[in-house]
């Protein structure tokens, strides 16, 4: 007699404890585990973003004129300047307002780092005498 109300106890004992347990795992896992993934995606998708496309700008030099004219970087953030001479004699890219300045060689390419932590918008220039007056002259802005 008392053995099989005790093996019933523990059947139904053995029972609830599974079926907590199956509950409790599967809440657990879906608020983690689930949850946790879909941040770190997301997180890192923007990431990956904001750095290829703000964090650097390509900018192209000519006889006389920067390509593109107008410059838009985000403030605060570090920027490389990727600065292509595609003309026949040296150019730089100069900003007076943030002391910052790139030469490129004809047919080549120089790189610098800027960081501007104030948004408005800056001029640049190419420093070599004339080409400023000759149209090499843009808009940095930075917001
Ligand atoms: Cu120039």
């Amino acid at each position: 007699m008392r053995t099989p109300r005790m093996l019933a106890m523990l059947g139904l004992l053995l029972t609830a404890a599974v079926a907590l347990g199956a509950c409790g795992g599967d809440d657990a896992d879906q608020a983690s585990s689930g949850g946790g993934q879909t941040e770190q995606t997301e997180q890192t998708e923007q990431g990956g973003d904001d750095g290829g496309d703000e964090g650097a700008v390509r900018i192209e030099a000519t006889e006389f004129a920067f390509s593109p004219g107008d410059v838009t970087i985000k403030a605060g953030e570090p920027t490389t300047v990727e600065f292509v001479n595609a003309g026949s004699v040296e150019h730089d890219f100069t900003v007076d307002d943030i002391d910052f300045k790139v030469t490129a060689a004809a047919a080549k390419t120089g790189t610098g780092e800027l960081t501007v932590p104030e948004a408005g918008e800056y001029t640049f220039y190419c420093s070599v005498p004339g080409h400023r007056e000759g149209g090499m002259e843009g808009t940095l802005v930075v917001e």
